[in-house]
């Protein structure tokens, strides 16, 4: 997933979930307190709608910090990257980041953007045609947080070179994180390499900030849910009856986004209720922070040497340049 307007965050709707598994991992997720329920059910229409809106807020630093260090190091993880690769970019992207890497690139062997949707994955590759006339596009239909297999380009690829920016890998646990970036690692092979974006530890105010923004659009995100679990599982709820809520969670290094409840009250969803007391939340979403010292551990865990690391003047987001060991 990248993230900026027209983004698809691909891990947290990889699973395009319908009502069945929706009201599955509620009931799994609220059995018992602190509850808690994936973020991948935070991307439906609206949800990816109010997401690109977040990307361009003024409190959310991380995609224009991601862009900017793209742009200013094009050249150097260009450098990095060599020419004749095979670019895997996984989630479909949003045409600006994908554009950010191709564009400095030294004529790749060709574009493989694999996502989950069919309809992303078609805009995706129209995109890349129109843009790169010549260059070999592709598409790949599969939730890249399960394997997968790669195509073979015509032209002979000097590496596989997987792209993932957005930060999506803050939002998987610990390790979720380092499982999946050692599926990768295996997937890229030998003399294989990653371009990462990761967001990073930092004042906590700006991080507050950035998942509570003063216009309120990250609050409307995350109250989408209780639209779906309305509108999808026709539960009972009172829309009014919760809030947004962000914390930071000291021990995990992660920003939470919550939904607090206002009073004591029940959710009734298909035979059942789920009782709140007033304060008692559930847990929406984690956006890991990481140090560049953790997540060199972390990626080195999962059979991948940190090589480059570039960063914005403030030190608040990294694109990391990764090869498979
Ligand atoms: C998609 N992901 C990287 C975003 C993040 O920052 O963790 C999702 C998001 N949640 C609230 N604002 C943005």
């Amino acid at each position: 997933m990248t993230n900026s307007p027209g983004d698809r965050p691909s891990p947290l709707e990889a699973a395009r979930p319908d009502g069945e598994e929706l009201l599955a991992d509620l009931l799994q997720g609220t059995r018992e307190a602190p509850y808690s329920l994936s973020p991948k059910y935070l991307y439906d229409q609206r949800g990816s709608e109010l997401f690109d809106r977040i990307c361009e807020l003024d409190a959310y630093y991380p995609t224009r910090t991601e862009l900017a260090i793209l742009a200013a190091r094009g050249r150097e993880i260009s450098a990095a990257v060599g020419p004749r690769a095979l670019v895997v970019e996984l989630g479909s992207g949003s045409s600006n980041k994908t554009q950010a890497l191709l564009d400095h690139l030294e004529e790749p062997a060709a574009y493989v953007p694999v996502d989950i949707s069919r309809e992303h994955l078609e805009a995706a590759a129209a995109r890349v045609d129109a843009a790169y006339p010549g260059l070999e596009v592709l598409p790949v239909a599969a939730d890249y947080t399960r394997p997968y297999s790669l195509p073979t380009p015509r032209t002979e690829a000097a590496r596989t070179l997987l792209y993932f920016p957005g930060s999506t890998l803050g939002n998987f646990d610990l390790p979720e994180a380092e499982a999946f970036l050692a599926r990768q690692a295996a997937l890229a092979g030998s003399g294989g390499a990653m371009v990462v974006g990761l967001d990073l530890q930092k004042d906590v105010d700006v991080l507050l900030r950035a998942y509570d923004d003063p216009e309120g659009v990250t609050a409307a995100f995350n109250s989408n849910l209780l639209h779906r679990l309305r509108d999808e599982l026709g539960a009972d709820l009172d829309l009014d009856g919760f809030r947004h809520r962000a914390r930071y969670n000291e021990d995990l290094g992660c920003v939470e986004m919550h939904l607090e409840s206002l009073k004591d009250q029940e959710i009734r969803v298909a035979g059942r209720a789920i009782p709140f007391r007033t304060g008692q939340t559930i847990r929406t979403e984690r956006s890991y922070k990481y140090t560049l010292a953790g997540f060199r551990d972390l990626a080195e865990r999962a059979g991948f040497r940190v090589a480059r690391v570039w960063t914005d003047p403030d030190g608040y987001f990294s694109v990391q340049f990764l090869e498979a060991v």
